[in-house]
């Protein structure tokens, strides 16, 4: 191969030309090139003060592989991890609400609901959530170091869809948190559902109703990876009118999720999460976790 193809091919064509070495054949060796001085291992650095000729250097540390996100949209059962707390598994339901139904369960929940705008706490700094809610249980569901109040007067429609929900779940709830996403600007934040209130190993059921959001999950990252989340695995489920999607096991142990913000126009959108709570056990403080964790949503 021709030195400017070869050139070309290493470096991209708009390497420079190397000086030539000095050898009697003519041919660029190793030990002809300048020495890297670069402090940065495992980056293009010049290769001394006087030459702008530069090589890559490899990195002390071996390169990690990024897990591919997956996407889930079929209908189905995934066991999405075995880890030493049990398996996670999620079962998908697309479709759990026909159509027609769903568009009219949509309309009389956005306008009859009682949504308002909570306020949360991180850090001692108060902020309002980027969404509207509304809680329905016999106990009052504190998230975020804020409570939200106990309420009974459940609206009709919403008993309907727990008795259809519990039907398919084999589960019962007797709590239900609603979410509004007024459009795409309207989000929550990577948590897991893992409030001490909702028990070991809650069951989440989750009905979508309105525009389609990505709902994202990533794995808690292992001890040692000290809250780096760079390496873990992803799964992306986009969650369409009607879609009924459930988290079973140890979901809410080894996984947080969230539903990001976007950037294109979005509609509105109600996801209602049916859940069982307790009350709080005795001593603790309402709404602690039940394990260490920094996020909330
Ligand atoms: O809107 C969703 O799909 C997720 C809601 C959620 O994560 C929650 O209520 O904890």
């Amino acid at each position: 191969m021709s030195d400017k193809r070869q050139r070309a091919r290493v470096q991209g064509s708009w390497a420079k030309q190397l000086p030539k070495p000095s050898g009697p054949t003519g041919v660029v060796t190793k030990n002809c090139q300048p020495k890297n001085t670069n402090p940065n291992p495992g980056s293009w650095g010049f290769g001394s003060q006087t030459s702008n000729a530069f090589e890559f250097q490899q990195p002390n540390k071996p390169v990690r592989d990024v897990p591919p996100e997956k996407v889930l949209e079929q209908a189905g059962d995934y066991e999405i991890s075995h880890g030493p707390s049990g398996v996670s598994r999620l079962r998908l339901m697309p479709g759990f609400l026909p159509p027609e139904e769903a568009d009219w369960t949509f309309s009389k929940l956005l306008a009859e609901l009682p949504w308002s705008q909570k306020t949360n706490y991180r850090q001692g700094e108060a902020y309002e959530e980027p969404r509207l809610t509304c809680w329905y249980g016999e106990l009052p569901y504190t998230y975020s170091r804020s409570t939200m109040a106990a309420n009974t007067e459940w609206h009709p429609l919403l008993l309907t869809l727990r008795g259809a929900v519990e039907q398919v779940s084999g589960s019962s709830f007797n709590s239900l948190l609603c979410n509004l996403y007024r459009d795409g600007h309207d989000s929550i934040g990577w948590h897991s559902d893992d409030e001490a209130s909702l028990g070991e190993k809650p069951t989440i059921a989750s009905l979508s109703l309105g525009d389609t959001r990505v709902f994202s999950l990533r794995k808690q990252p292992p001890m040692e990876e000290n809250g780096d989340y760079t390496h873990v695995e992803r799964i992306r489920v986009p969650l369409s009118h009607g879609t009924l999607l459930l988290m079973e096991g140890a979901t809410q142990d080894d996984w947080q999720h969230q539903v990001a913000k976007e950037y294109h126009d979005r509609g509105p959108r109600i996801n209602l999460t049916f859940r069982t709570t307790y009350p709080e056990p005795e001593g603790h403080r309402p709404g602690t976790k039940l394990r260490f964790t920094t996020k909330q949503k």
